[in-house]
């Protein structure tokens, strides 16, 4: 795992709110389910790239368009082609990248990313907004964790042994950032999904 704090700046964060909020017009939000149970989730989500990721009763999975528009999901921002080619230390672009809205109430809870067909490139997340109390375990579940907090603009690259490991957001700080209008919380997270031929 790779931390590095305060990777974008003030204007560059400003930009890239700028580049989600058109992608949100495009792809706009939507609550994803747990499968089999339905319970929605706390954290509001969108993607951009040739896939996303999306839940439902039916199951995780990666498609190529939003689930309730039908349309293809909107280009990944440049920006954030240029922070992949400079952090993953992966050869391809990323697939995907996954938008995660947090209000001051969302979490996430512990989970590992194994809906992707290659481990092998890392997840490079972007935060943006409220910080947050971030939880990083090991691959079991029952490994013990550690917390930290992730700050607006903030980027963590997750590759090799943790790629698979165990993760999650116990809670946002209300108040700790005037990025976002209102408060709250993004997070972007580029991927790779499918195997390389
Ligand atoms: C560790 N997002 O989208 S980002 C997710 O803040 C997700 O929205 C959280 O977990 C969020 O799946 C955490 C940091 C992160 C992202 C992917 C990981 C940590 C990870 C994949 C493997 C291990
Ligand atoms: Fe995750």
């Amino acid at each position: 795992m790779q931390l590095y704090p305060s990777r974008f700046d003030r204007t560059q964060q400003e930009d890239l709110v700028a580049a989600i909020r058109a992608a949100v017009r495009a792809a706009p939000l939507y609550v994803p389910r747990m499968p089999r149970t339905g319970k929605p989730f706390s954290v509001r989500m969108t993607n951009c790239g040739r896939l996303g990721w999306v839940s439902d009763e039916a199951g995780y999975r990666y498609q190529a368009t939003h689930p309730e528009t039908g349309e293809p999901w909107p280009a990944i921002p440049q920006p954030l082609e240029a922070l992949w080619r400079e952090v993953a230390g992966y050869p391809l672009p990323p697939e995907a990248c996954l938008v995660n809205v947090y209000a001051a109430d969302a979490r996430m809870g512990l989970h590992q990313d194994r809906d992707e067909a290659d481990f092998s490139a890392p997840v490079v997340s972007v935060s943006l907004g409220d910080t947050c109390l971030f939880r990083l375990g090991g691959t079991e579940r029952r490994d013990p964790t550690r917390s930290f907090r992730l700050a607006s603009g903030d980027v963590l690259v997750l590759g090799g042994d943790s790629r698979l490991a165990f993760h999650g957001v116990d809670r946002l700080y209300p108040g700790t950032s005037t990025l976002l209008r209102g408060g709250g919380r993004i997070n972007l997270t580029l991927r790779r999904v499918t195997k390389p031929p």
